[in-house]
This record gives C-alpha cells, structure tokens and sequence, in this order.
C-alpha cells in the first residue's frame, strides 16, 4: 500500500510538472504569438504613417504663383480628415516650420542676428526663462570656445558634466538637442520647444503663420489686443508682401524689425499619428519644398519634431 501511495504521489507529481511545462510554453507562445502580431502591425502602421508624407507633399503648393505668399487660411494647412486605412485610423496635419522662431537664424556665421535675437529675448522673457539662455545657445553654435557671460558654457563647461561633453559649435539639427545645454532642463524646454525650429540660418520667420501667441515676439509691447486685431486681418487675407505687414494698423508706432522675418515657407511639418488595435504610433517629417525639384522629405522622426 505504501508503495503504492508513493508511485501515486510520484505520478501526480510528475503530471503538475508536465502541465506546468505545458501551461509556460504555452504561455510563451502565446506571449510570441503576440509579439509577432504587434511587430506585424507596427510594420504596417510604419507603412501607413510614411504613406502620409505623400498626401503633405500633394497638398503643399507646387506653383510659384501660390509659393510667392503662404498663409494658415491656405488649404494645406487643413488637417486631413480622420480615416480610416486598412483598420488603422489616421490622423495628419501639417503645420509651417517657418512659423516658429529659428534656432540657427539666431547666427550668421561669426555675426550675431540682432532682431532674431531680440525675438528670442523676447520669447523666453513671455516664457518667464532666463534670458541668459540665449548666451548658452549663441556659445552652442559659434565656432569660438569664448564664454559669453552671463550663462553661456563651452567646452571647459560641458567637459566637467557627467558623462562629459562638448560644445557642438555647429548649426543644431533638432530643437531637443537644447535639451544638452547648460541652463536648460526639461521644464524648461518644454515650456519653449512648440515656438522653436532648427532650420537652416537663412530660412525666414513668416508672418502669415506665426502662431497667434508668438506674434507678440515680433515688438517691444505689442499687447494682446494688437496681435488679435494682426492675427484677424491675416486671417481675412494673408499679407502678400512685407510692406502690407509693416504697414499694417496694428503695428502703428512700433518699431519691427523686418531682418529675417518673410511672408513664404519653404519647410513644413507633417504630424501624424496611426492608431490600430490598441497600438499608436506618431510620426513626424519634415518636408522642404525647392523650386526648382519640388517637395521632397529631409527628415523623419518616429514620435514628434520637438522629441517628447
Ligand atoms: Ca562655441
């Protein structure tokens, strides 16, 4: 009887070892099945999310009479109607880069840009950031190693930081890239990355499409009323050339200075995002229309431009 209750006990023990097995390598199949299923579909969500790029492109303007002024009341900046494409829903929208305040135009090789950097100065005192930010950008991209002070950094700075780094003394390529300076912590990029682009130093800021709350980066005191009555008229009509703007009512006896801003954009954002099942994916890109070669992408980011 003993033996018996032992090869009994030994069975079952055996038969809770076999199912445990079972249940792990099913379990683990499934798991595979799943990861499977979900890097199929991020496949095809890439896919969906590229194919949008040539939507922005159809839609941005392609002759030079509609490229000569760009405006928000254009019809590629009407965001494309949800859809719905093979399961996935999609959302895209594009938006003027050249509406947001240009890191590198702040530069001009050795020769600092005063009136983008007075929009810049003017910027992060609405943002309520230390306006000493802007010596640590000018030193981040000015070839020199000499500290501009108050709160600019160069090598010597970033050498002592851990991991330790160098100052880039180069054009940036991507707005996060602040995110590397001295001075700046998430908080406060964040609060400045929707108003910033890096685009190359000669591309202008547009009037037309600057957002509504930047506008007032444009003048010493410009109030709020100014730029909703600026924001209005170009509503009504874009302004065709840069005498209408200056000349416009809602500037009268400010003084603007006209360096580096424009009434056209050559470089646009696309954003997307791509839902399907319980997945999403954002995508960004950034398009930039040649004259002469017409639209093509220069970059793409598998989450958004500003990097959060
Ligand atoms: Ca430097």
């Amino acid at each position: 009887m003993k033996q018996q209750g032992v090869a009994l006990i030994t069975v079952l023990a055996i038969v809770a070892v076999v199912t445990i097995i079972a249940v792990a390598t099913m379990s683990r199949q499934q798991m595979d099945i799943r990861y499977t299923e979900n890097m199929l579909r991020y496949d095809q969500m890439r896919v969906l999310a590229e194919s949008l790029d040539a939507w922005a492109i159809s839609t941005l303007p392609a002759n030079e009479q509609d490229l000569a002024a760009i405006g928000l009341t254009d019809s590629w900046a009407e965001p494309l109607q949800t859809d719905t494409i093979q399961q996935a829903t999609v959302h895209a929208r594009l938006t003027d880069l050249q509406g947001r305040l240009n890191l590198n135009s702040l530069l001009n090789g050795t020769i600092v840009q005063e009136a983008a950097v007075a929009r810049m100065r003017r910027l992060l005192q609405r943002l309520e950031l230390d306006e000493n930010l802007l010596n640590s950008i000018l030193d981040w991209m000015d070839a020199d190693s000499s500290v501009r002070l108050p709160g600019g950094a160069e090598d010597a700075d970033y050498e002592r930081n851990k991991p330790a780094g160098r100052a880039a003394n180069r054009a940036f390529s991507s707005p996060a890239e602040l995110l590397l300076l001295q001075g700046f912590d998430v908080q406060s990029y964040q609060r400045l990355a929707p108003f910033i682009s890096a685009l190359p130093s000669d591309a202008s800021m547009n009037v037309n499409t600057i957002p509504r709350d930047l506008l007032p980066v444009l003048a010493d005191d410009m109030s709020a009323t100014d730029a909703d009555l600026l924001d209005e008229q170009r509503q009504e009509q874009k302004f065709a050339d840069m005498s209408r703007f200056l000349s416009n009512q809602a500037l009268a006896g400010r003084t603007v200075l006209a360096a580096g801003l424009g009434v056209n954009s050559r470089y646009f954002l696309l954003r997307a995002s791509v839902t399907l099942d319980r997945l999403e994916m954002q995508y960004s890109s950034v398009i930039h229309i040649d004259e002469e070669k017409g639209a093509r992408v220069i970059q793409r980011i598998y989450g958004s431009y500003e990097g959060f």
